[in-house]
């Protein structure tokens, strides 16, 4: 069901510690972790803890996660000390995703290139 922890879901088991992560910051609603995958000086994803499959889903049945995720994101630059960064929800394997359940890439540290590729 939409919002319940899956059995086969990686960042599910993150959030119930079962995979180990290099978490960042951690609220009631979200966890932000190291991307495994840095492709940035800084790299976090920032999860809600329910699990949707991607950010659409969650932006349509909890507006306020969804929220929640991108207050985050921010506290995350913040942390960080970066003063430009890029917020990603890549939504569907034609777009490059391969975990479902959603997730912001927070990515900054260094100059970003438009159009992405
Ligand atoms: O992003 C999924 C991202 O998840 C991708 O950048 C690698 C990252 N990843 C995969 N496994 C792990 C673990 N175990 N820890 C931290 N990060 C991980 P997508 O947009 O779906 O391609």
């Amino acid at each position: 069901m939409a919002g319940e922890p899956q059995d086969d879901c990686l960042f599910c088991k993150i959030v119930a510690g079962h995979v180990p992560a290099t978490i960042v910051r951690e609220t009631e609603t979200t966890v932000a972790f190291r991307d495994i995958n840095p492709q940035a000086p800084t790299h976090v994803l920032v999860i809600p803890k329910a699990h949707y499959k991607n950010a659409a889903e969650l932006a349509a049945a909890e507006p306020v996660l969804a929220a929640d995720v991108l207050r985050e994101a921010q506290s995350v630059a913040d942390e960080e000390k970066l003063e430009s960064y890029r917020v990603v929800f890549n939504t569907g394997a034609g777009a490059g995703q391969t975990v479902w359940h959603a997730h912001a890439h927070v990515l900054g540290g260094r100059g970003l290139q438009w159009p992405p590729g």
